[in-house]
C-alpha cells in the first residue's frame, strides 16, 4: 500500500494535526487533508466521533487501519513508509527523543495552547476578547515547562540529536503559534537554544509547506 490513500482528518490550524502533517511531510507520504473545523464545531459530528471516541484531531485512515492519538499516528508514518527514520535508533536517544515531547504534551501544550494561544489567538477570532489574569496564569505555568524545555536541548539545532525528529515536529506548530503572540515574542530571546533551533527548523520545507493560520 503507499501514500496516496491515506487521509489525515483534522484542520490545517490544529497543532497536533500539523505536527501529523510534519510527519507525512518528512517523510515525503502523500496524503489527503480533511479539514474538521473543531471551533465551529465539526468534531461533535456522529460522522467524526465515529472516527475518534473523544471528538479529538488528528485521525488517520490508511486502507482499513483507522488511528488516533498523535504518538500513535506518527510513529506508524515513520516505521510504515520508507525515507529518513524520525526516531533515534539509538535506545538512549529514542528514550530522551520521548521524554521532550512527553514534556510538550504534558507541561507546554496546555498553558501555551490552552491558555496563551486560546487568549491571544483564538478568541479574536471568535469576535471574544482576551482574557488577561488568564495569559498571566498560563504564562506562569509555561515558564517552568520552557525553562525545562530549554535545559533538554541538546542537538543543534535540532532538540535531539543531529537529525530532525519527532520532538522537533510536536514543538514547531505550537511555538509557530506562540511567536505570534507578544509573551512569545518577549519570552523566544532569553532561550537561546530554543531561538537557534526555531532558525533552522522555522524554515524546513516541510514547516514552511504547512504553516497555518487561525485567522
Ligand atoms: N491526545 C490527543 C490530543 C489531541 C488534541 O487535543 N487535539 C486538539 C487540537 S490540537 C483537539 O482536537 N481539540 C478540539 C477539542 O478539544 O474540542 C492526541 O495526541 O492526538
Amino acid at each position: 500500500m503507499t501514500g496516496s490513500d491515506l487521509i489525515l482528518y483534522g484542520p490545517a490550524y490544529s497543532t497536533y494535526t500539523r505536527t501529523a502533517r510534519l510527519t507525512l511531510e518528512e517523510k515525503g507520504v502523500a496524503y489527503r487533508l480533511v479539514e474538521v473545523d473543531f471551533l465551529r464545531g465539526a468534531n461533535r459530528t456522529p460522522e467524526h466521533l465515529s472516527r475518534h471516541p473523544f471528538g479529538k484531531v488528528p485521525v488517520l485512515e490508511h486502507g482499513d487501519l483507522r488511528l488516533y492519538e498523535t504518538g500513535a499516528i506518527t510513529d506508524y508514518i515513520d516505521r510504515a513508509f520508507p525515507g529518513a527514520p524520525l526516531q533515534p535508533k539509538d535506545a538512549s536517544a529514542r528514550a530522551r527523543m520521548l521524554q521532550v515531547i512527553g514534556v510538550v504534551v504534558s507541561y507546554i501544550y496546555a498553558p501555551m495552547v490552552g491558555q496563551i494561544l486560546f487568549e491571544r489567538l483564538i478568541k479574536p477570532v471568535l469576535g471574544q476578547p482576551a482574557d488577561q489574569s488568564a495569559v498571566d496564569i498560563g504564562m506562569r505555568r509555561l515558564r517552568k515547562g520552557l525553562g525545562v524545555l530549554e535545559q533538554l536541548v541538546e542537538g543543534s539545532p535540532f532538540l535531539i540529536g543531529g537529525a530532525v525528529t519527532l520532538a522537533d515536529l510536536y514543538l514547531a506548530p505550537m511555538w509557530a503559534y506562540f511567536l505570534q503572540t507578544p509573551e512569545g515574542e518577549a519570552v523566544a530571546p532569553t532561550l537561546p537554544r530554543l531561538a537557534n533551533w526555531w532558525r533552522a527548523v522555522g524554515v524546513r520545507p516541510s514547516v514552511v509547506k504547512t504553516e497555518a493560520s487561525l485567522r
